[in-house]
């Protein structure tokens, strides 16, 4: 699909309900609310649907108060999902109603592993963001962005590069985050909410993961963390995602992987991986998705069972 029909879609929709992938990070967030400025811009109504909680850091920089939880999909003409691009890997709370929807339109920049049918499609893997797709949309369409919607999507580009860490960030990415600094956007508010934001009981979750580190063959690492586990750290799994990156920098390290406990006996395994090694091969395998560096899948069973058979895919990385 070509970017100009995204403009069509959108400009001939009244009322715009926007979704991103569960457990959204700063690109989702970034995309969302980027996206829903882009709908207003094109004379669209449109409203952002989460079940994020309250307390999390993400609402030091968006704000909490422009989310839903009420979904009710008679009310609207077109959903837009951004940050993902199957059903699968939409909130639960959502999933069954956007994907009975007829309008589905998807901006994304995660490898498509399967085309959902009758959505339409603007999925570009070469963005190191979703948040990125959008700020391009935004300068195309010669809309001017505001400074409030500039530090969105800056937030949302610094999360998924990692603060232009990660192999995603290239000179298109530069490019634009220098436009966006010409808007006159506060960098220094989006990194002391997100990277100065540490608290003592995270860093507790912290040394947790170092202490809990399983080794094979000298280069994978999996750690498994189980509800009883947080439950005694008084933390929840969005204090364990917050150090993916941080384990991922270990040297002796080409691919880890942390197993969270999302329900009982149901894990969800966040990978990252550098040196050329592909995490999103392995996630594949085993019914998940996500880039090459930063994938994620499933797996069920209670803490033994998850730690054996994260051991065995180990052992075949
Ligand atoms: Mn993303």
């Amino acid at each position: 699909m070509e970017s100009k029909e995204i403009k069509k879609i959108i400009s001939s929709s009244k009322n715009v309900a926007i979704f991103g992938h569960a457990v959204p990070d700063l690109d989702c967030f970034g995309a969302m609310y980027g996206a829903k400025f882009l709908c207003e811009q094109l004379g669209a109504k449109a409203h952002i649907f989460s079940t994020a909680s309250k307390d999390l850091f993400l609402f030091k920089i968006f704000d909490y108060n422009k989310i839903e939880t009420d979904f009710d999909e008679s009310k609207f003409d077109l959903v837009l999902i951004v940050d993902a691009n199957e059903f699968l890997r939409l909130d639960s709370a959502f999933r069954d109603k956007v994907q009975r929807h007829k309008n589905v339109l998807v901006i994304d920049h995660h490898e498509q592993s399967r085309v959902e049918s009758g959505c339409k499609f603007y999925v570009h893997s070469e963005f190191c963001a979703a948040s990125l797709i959008i700020t391009d949309l935004l300068y195309e369409y010669k809309i001017k962005i505001s400074k409030e919607v500039g530090e969105f999507l800056f937030a949302g580009i610094v999360g998924d590069t990692g603060r232009f860490l990660h192999t995603n960030t290239d000179k298109h990415t530069f490019e634009m985050v220098t436009k966006l600094m010409d808007l006159g956007i506060d960098i220094q508010k989006i990194y002391d909410a997100t990277y100065r934001s540490k608290t003592l009981k995270q860093v507790n979750v912290q040394k947790f993961l170092y202490d809990n580190m399983n080794i094979v063959n000298n280069h994978a690492c999996y750690i498994v963390v189980s509800n009883k586990d947080l439950k005694k750290l008084d933390a929840r799994f969005e204090d364990v995602k917050l150090f993916m990156d941080d384990l991922n920098q270990i040297n002796e390290f080409d691919v880890v992987m942390v197993a969270y406990e999302l329900d009982k006996d149901e894990y969800k395994v966040s990978c990252r991986s550098k040196n050329g090694f592909e995490v999103n091969k392995v996630a594949k395998k085993q019914g998940g998705g996500g880039h090459k560096m930063a994938a994620g899948f499933k797996l069920s069973g209670n803490k033994k069972l998850v730690a054996g058979k994260l051991k065995n895919i180990c052992e075949e990385i």
